[in-house]
């Protein structure tokens, strides 16, 4: 007893001494940003990854999330990925056919017929077959997400008809297809960040843009556009985009931690995307918004005639076709 007494505290000393000369388990941080506000269906995704990174590895990783354009608007976020300025991003493809340009065949209008066929396409072989086009790009693409069907909205006049569109002056996403398709509509089209929309809305430099319900609720764009019609005429995917660099270096077990998170960020986005879809009409026209919200589509499509033909040549008819009939 009396030999205990006298070396317990040295050892409880030594093993105290032990405890913090060990290296405290490594933690590395990484930053990942989004376009919109926190509370929109982009912030509940990248919200989720971070939580779910951090549980999964103990810790050992965390991730900082950045809302509203902070540390960079869509395309120069990519672009920040691209070159390891930035570790990862959740971004709408709008601008990722300037990166991986075969992705643009998802931005083909009216390709969709609703959320469950475009969430299958995007899960399938297809959806995933596209994703390994990013390494290439030194792009790792860790899950298709969901920015949702796109809406058109002016400040002008209300839209039923494709002629009603002529000569609106539209902001676009800096996206190429979507630009040649617009203009076929006879809108005059304006590309640029979605960071400088409400502002250009509020100036007047443009009539309108278009976008998802989740998008006009989150950017709370009803503050600055009167009409607004649910043509649904695009629909936009998003993606959770990582450095390859800061891929490559993760051990496999690592990998799958953040590809495991991706996927539950995803589920939240698309319940979160589900649930704004319920309510954001109602929500919009009891915030002064007129709402058209039945068109007849065969008469957008029909206008697009000629251009879904250019389309046909540049993506493939086959492949396009694949989409359109997935079941
Ligand atoms: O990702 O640029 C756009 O219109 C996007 O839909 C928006 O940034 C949300």
């Amino acid at each position: 007893m009396r030999f205990n007494h006298l070396f317990a505290p040295l050892v409880a000393a030594a093993g105290l001494a032990l405890l913090a000369a060990a290296p405290a388990a490594a933690q590395e941080t990484m930053k990942i940003n989004i376009s919109l506000a926190q509370n929109s269906h982009q912030g509940v995704a990248i919200d989720t990854f971070a939580k779910e990174v951090d549980k999964r590895s103990n810790g050992r990783y965390k991730i900082q999330t950045f809302y509203s354009g902070s540390i960079g608007a869509e395309r120069e976020s990519v672009e920040g990925v691209q070159l390891g300025t930035h570790d990862l991003t959740f971004t709408s493809t709008g601008p990722v056919p300037n990166f991986v340009p075969e992705v643009a065949i998802l931005d083909i209008p009216f390709l969709f017929r609703d959320y469950a066929q475009a969430r299958a396409v995007l899960d399938g072989p297809i959806g995933q077959d596209l994703l390994q086009k990013f390494p290439a790009k030194n792009l790792i693409a860790l899950a298709w997400a969901e920015n949702g069907f796109r809406h058109m909205t002016n400040s002008k006049r209300s839209v039923a008809l494709p002629d009603d569109l002529k000569g609106l002056k539209m902001r676009t996403m800096e996206n190429p297809v979507h630009i040649q398709a617009y203009k076929a509509f006879g809108i005059i089209p304006t590309p640029m960040a979605f960071t400088e929309v409400f502002t250009a809305l509020q100036q007047g430099t443009v009539d309108g843009q278009e976008n998802p319900l989740s998008v006009i609720t989150a950017a709370k764009l009803e503050q600055v556009q009167k009409y607004l019609t649910l043509t649904g005429h695009v629909y936009s995917p998003a993606l959770i985009l990582m450095n390859k660099a800061k891929w490559d270096k993760l051990p496999p077990a690592d990998k799958q931690i953040f590809l495991d998170s991706a996927k539950e960020a995803v589920k939240a986005n698309r319940a979160r995307v589900d649930e704004d879809e319920k309510k954001a009409v109602a929500d919009l026209r009891s915030k002064g918004m007129t709402v058209v919200e039945t068109i007849d589509k065969t008469k957008f499509q029909a206008v697009l005639g000629p251009t879904y033909a250019d389309f046909g040549k540049r993506f493939g008819q086959d492949n396009i076709d694949k989409i359109r009939n997935y079941k």
